[in-house]
């Protein structure tokens, strides 16, 4: 007899470890612990999310026939760590084997790798086949290349999957990316799909009561809780995206607007990630809605790539480049992260808004993670494991493995290159042309410096200046920096003053990250 350990993001049927083991002989063993729990001050839906998923997904398994031991966090006798808990069900059960699919994050592989010796057990760690491309298989690729970028990779997982290639292993419409299609700028007389709401049962309710008493002072409005806690229901929010907005999901993919939480961004991260929802199945259907004509190419290639293109990558990515990825700090940035990441009270209305919704419902979408909240925090100087605490705490599909490379990597270039060819820096301009935040804003995006100048033009010059050492080089960079040289030392200054003036008028986080290190 085997223990199947299932871990919190592990919730499907056709999990490795459950399709090796013997339903009718073997236990399966899940466990809510304070470990998990608070490794990083999860925003309170995601905590609701996850435990509630978990109980959900026990009951499915039951359904489906096998023994589920199962523990609460408010259990009486809960260790608080899964090793812990794997201790305490061998001592109920007759079991010779552990098995699992390997887990999503180092730091729990890492110490699953000393259960055998510490628990005296078998331990049997079998690879994660809901990724398209295996470790393996990633550091082929990766071999030997001396740029890593998405794009090639996303070709062959493209040609592997079938998604979107002709017999001749083609492109379907003759490109592989039509990225330069979906830049479009949203305008607010838009028709925009509502997200399904799913309202908490019984079960979901209870955990909604746990979460509300013994993680009080966590970030994030627990309520009100809308998110699916069911395969079935994440399968109705497929449907609901398929249907209602995968149409313009290209169109408006880099899109923002005020009061608009997700425009037509699918909200199925949370769902992937947890495993209610399997992502080649999700983009076989959005490549079916193409096939019916029921959606362009241009949005259904765009979401495809997202995720068999960047969500593999990041994946292979980060398990090549572990456990060093995570200090690494290519422009050397050390402060702490500003203390309204964690309250949204700022003038900027860009910040404002992507901090507020990303409290009220633990989501902001691509671009307001990376161009708004990422940008900021680069620009500022923050260091990027502050930065990468943050995103993992606060949004309700954060795992390190996806988290930590869009973080450090895409958004705050710490890998010095590996991932972005230059860093996804920009100042107000961008935003403005991308969103309408800037006419609801305190500050002025047309002014570049001083009071009332929105501050992200000064802040992005100062960041140039101040990195030039490092980027200047860049081949993608020359042409800032030929702006910037050409300015004369007057204007240069003013930038300079001004972007110290903002920063100097701002308070820190001193709990974060880089104050605690
Ligand atoms: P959509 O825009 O509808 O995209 C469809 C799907 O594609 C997503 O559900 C997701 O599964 C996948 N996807 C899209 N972009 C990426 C990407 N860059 N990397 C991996 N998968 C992607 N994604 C996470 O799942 N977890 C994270 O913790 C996370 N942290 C991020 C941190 C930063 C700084 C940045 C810039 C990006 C991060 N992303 C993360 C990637 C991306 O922002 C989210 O996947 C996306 O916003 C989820 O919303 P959605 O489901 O509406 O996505
Ligand atoms: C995210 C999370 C949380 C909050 N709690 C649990 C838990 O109590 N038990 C569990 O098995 N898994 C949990 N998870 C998911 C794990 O953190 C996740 O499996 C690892 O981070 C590996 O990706």
């Amino acid at each position: 007899m085997s223990f199947v350990l299932v871990l919190g993001d592990q919730l499907s049927l056709n999990l490795s470890s459950l399709k090796a083991s013997d339903q009718s002989a073997d236990v399966v063993l899940m466990a809510e612990v304070m470990d998990e729990a608070s490794y990083v001050r999860h925003h309170k839906k995601k905590l609701a999310l996850v435990f509630a998923a978990m109980r959900h997904f026990a009951d499915e398994l039951r359904e489906a026939g096998w023994t589920v031991d199962y523990m609460q966090l408010d259990d009486e006798g809960n260790s608080g760590s899964l090793k812990g808990e794997v201790e305490r069900a061998l001592k109920r059960h007759d079991v010779d084997c552990i098995r699992l699919t390997e887990p999503g994050e180092w730091r729990l592989k890492a110490d699953i790798d000393g259960w055998p010796e510490a628990l005296g057990a078998k331990v049997e760690v079998l690879e994660d086949d809901r990724f398209i491309c295996s470790h393996d298989r990633f550091r082929r690729w990766a071999d030997g290349r001396k740029s890593l970028r998405m794009e090639y990779f996303y070709r062959e997982m493209r040609r592997d999957t079938g998604l979107l290639v002709d017999d001749d292993g083609e492109p379907e419409g003759g490109q592989w990316n039509y990225d330069h299609d979906n830049r479009k700028a949203a305008a607010p007389d838009l028709f925009m799909p509502r997200l399904p709401v799913f309202e908490p049962d019984a079960i979901t309710r209870e955990v909604l009561d746990m979460v509300a008493e013994r993680f009080p002072d966590n970030f994030g409005d627990l309520e009100p809780f809308g998110y699916a806690e069911t395969r079935k229901d994440a399968e109705a929010a497929l449907d609901h995206f398929i249907a209602n907005a995968l149409p313009r999901f290209g169109d408006y993919q880099d899109a923002m607007l005020e009061g608009e939480d997700h425009l037509y961004h699918s909200v199925l991260s949370p769902y992937i990630n947890l495993g209610l929802l399997d992502p080649l199945e999700v983009c076989r259907r959005a490549v079916a809605a193409y096939e019916k004509g029921d959606a362009p190419l241009n949005a259904v290639e765009g979401f495809v790539r997202q995720i068999i293109g960047w969500r593999e990558y990041v994946r292979g990515l980060y398990w090549l480049k572990m456990p060093d990825y995570r200090d690494m700090n290519f422009l050397g940035a050390e402060r702490p992260l500003p203390a309204f990441y964690w309250t949204g009270e700022t003038d900027m209305a860009c910040l404002k808004a992507a901090i507020g919704q990303t409290k009220r419902l633990a989501y902001a979408h691509h671009i307001q993670r990376l161009m708004v909240t990422g940008n900021f925090a680069m620009l500022a100087g923050c260091s990027p494991q502050a930065v990468h605490e943050w995103y993992l705490a606060v949004y309700g599909d954060a795992y390190e493995w996806v988290e930590l490379p869009n973080t450090l990597g895409m958004s705050q270039f710490g890998d010095g290159g590996l991932m972005a060819s230059k860093p996804y820096a920009a100042s107000g301009n961008y935003i403005s042309k991308m969103s309408d935040h800037c006419s609801n804003c305190r500050y002025s995006v047309s002014k570049k410096t001083g009071e009332g100048a929105c501050p992200f033009n000064s802040l992005y010059w100062d960041f140039l200046a101040r990195n030039d050492d490092k980027l200047k080089g860049n081949p993608r960079m020359g042409q800032m920096y030929a702006t910037w040289n050409r300015m004369g030392a007057d204007k240069q200054g003013e930038y300079r003053d001004s972007a110290k003036a903002f920063l100097d008028g701002l308070e820190w986080d001193e709990g974060s990250w880089t104050a605690n290190a």
